[in-house]
């Protein structure tokens, strides 16, 4: 089994700035945790970040026939990105939509999802370990 992690815009920012939002661990890290994680669980994790939607979008298209599930760190597309959602919805890749913050006790636009509604569930509060928890919500869904 193959999980591609994708992260959007600014991601690549982790554990440089806004520590009370995302935590202290860089992209690196969390990349290592989830291959570490990865490894018990016994499935393959590739990896990509973007900070340009087209970019994500041929990535999610490019998925179909190598992977077989998707966790999505959106980032501030989640709450504007017709496109990805159209995407995830094309190739009806089975998608976990993760997020660091608890989007849901923050500013009013990131309370809306344009992505959710094509994804088979949601981890959103819990820093890095989101990531984690969305890897065992996905394989276990796989099976
Ligand atoms: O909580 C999350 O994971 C978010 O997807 C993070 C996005 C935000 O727009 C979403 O509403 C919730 C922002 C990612 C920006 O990452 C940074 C990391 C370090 C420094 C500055 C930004």
């Amino acid at each position: 089994m193959k999980i591609l992690v994708l992260n959007g815009p600014n991601l690549n920012l982790l554990g440089a700035r806004e520590p009370q939002h995302y935590g202290v661990q860089t992209l690196a890290d969390i990349e290592k945790m989830l291959t570490d994680e990865a490894n018990v669980l016994g499935v393959e994790v590739g990896f990509f970040q973007s900070n340009i939607e087209g970019e994500l979008v041929d990535a999610i298209q490019k998925a179909v026939g190598v992977y077989d599930g998707i966790l999505l760190n959106a980032a501030a597309y989640t709450h504007t990105s017709v496109a990805l959602r159209d995407a995830l919805a094309a190739v009806k890749l089975p998608t976990v939509e993760v997020h660091l913050s608890n989007v849901l006790s923050r500013e009013e636009f990131r309370h809306t999802s344009l992505i959710g509604a094509v994804c088979v569930g949601s981890i959103s509060g819990f820093g890095a370990d989101s990531y984690r928890l969305a890897l065992h919500g996905l394989v276990n869904r796989l099976g």
